[in-house]
């Protein structure tokens, strides 16, 4: 390659190829043109920034010719086969006409339910599942915080000085009395600031034991004798958010109180989420950055919203976006007797 002329103006800087264009604009360069953006531009975005243009346009010739840019247009190429799969697939199920919407139904047979929507993969809401659980009668906050409220639980809280709160669980954990927990539930107004999450493990603890008591009648696919180490507690004010994810698992959750209104979206539109981290989507759903993230525009969301004695049958890899519209109490489980451990690998790019 032609070396750009030398420079008499920058004496200290020996006349390079790639002069003034460290690392982050190669990978940057690499990233652009994978993406399909001209040469020219990408050179008009350096140039802007007081690059030479000439040393620009080596720069991204070299990276183009460069073996490692070469190796990795070919991943390129087999994720689009991939990703093209999964979107005509995507196409078929969105043929159905009353494909956005989460049907409700009642007392399935197993048979009927595992074939529609657990080998259908598709959400649902189940009524009447709860209507023998004392729960429902039970779980009424005052009522929580007179049986248990001088038990500690852990909290998610602080999170609205984080914007990644749920990326980073971990760091907002704190420990208080449940009774002072839903004191402030009750008496705080919305809030996305503090939230009872599955991450609480409560139902593990001796102390809260009774609650699995006030359990009745589950989904006929469910295993009972392993709901103890499948179940989990959710309980906070209006207006907490969790963001747009998938799990791993599938899974049902029934509101007790309140209400929450849950957004889906196809685990084939995946490679539309932008999902570079773990199994988390940086799109809000209420407020969509189509300037950020333009895959994402004209997803399809199917939308429910399930209020007391509603069981959310959230079927493999559907992202879900979680709004409580109320002060809300409810309770998940993924004991399905059907395989229900899935790996996911994950692209762990953490700062795209
Ligand atoms: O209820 C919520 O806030 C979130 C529920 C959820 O995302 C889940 O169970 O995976």
């Amino acid at each position: 390659m032609d070396r750009p002329p030398h420079d008499p103006d920058a004496p200290s800087e020996p006349a390079s190829p790639r002069r003034g264009i460290d690392a982050d604009w190669l990978q940057w360069i690499a990233e652009q043109r994978l993406r399909n953006c001209s040469a020219e531009s990408m050179v008009q975005t350096m140039t802007a920034t007081g690059l030479p243009a000439e040393a620009c346009r080596m720069a991204i010739g070299a990276v183009e010719a460069d073996p490692i840019f070469v190796a990795a247009r070919r991943h390129q190429q087999l994720h689009a086969k991939l990703a093209s799969v999964a979107g005509n697939l995507q196409r078929l199920w969105e043929l159905d006409p009353a494909y956005t919407t989460v049907e409700r139904i009642r007392e399935p047979s197993r048979e009927a339910f595992v074939e529609r929507y657990v080998r259908g993969c598709r959400p649902v809401v189940l009524e009447g599942i709860a209507d023998d659980w004392p729960a429902m009668r039970r779980w009424q906050p005052d009522a929580l915080a007179r049986r248990f409220g001088h038990l500690e639980v852990e909290v998610q809280a602080e999170r609205h000085a984080d914007r990644q709160y749920e990326r980073n669980k971990l760091a907002h954990r704190r420990t208080v009395r449940l009774a002072e927990f839903i004191d402030r539930v009750l008496h705080g107004g919305p809030s996305n600031d503090s939230y009872l999450t599955a991450n609480n493990e409560i139902l593990r603890q001796p102390g809260f034991a009774p609650l699995l008591e006030d359990i009745g009648t589950l989904p006929a696919l469910c295993d009972r004798s392993r709901l103890g180490d499948s179940a989990s507690f959710w309980l906070g004010p209006a207006g907490t958010v969790t963001p747009l994810h998938h799990d791993t698992l599938m899974l049902f959750h029934t509101q007790i109180v309140g209400s929450k209104r849950w957004r889906f979206v196809s685990p084939l539109h995946t490679p539309r989420l932008y999902n570079h981290f773990e199994y988390y989507s940086p799109i809000d759903l209420s407020a969509p950055d189509y300037a950020r993230y333009p895959d994402a525009e004209g997803v399809p969301v199917l939308e429910v919203v399930a209020g007391p004695g509603d069981t959310v049958f959230l079927p493999l890899a559907w992202w879900h976006e979680v709004t409580a519209l109320e002060v809300s109490v409810s309770f998940s489980y993924s004991n399905l007797d059907v395989p229900n451990r899935y790996a996911y690998a994950n692209a762990s790019i953490s700062n795209w």
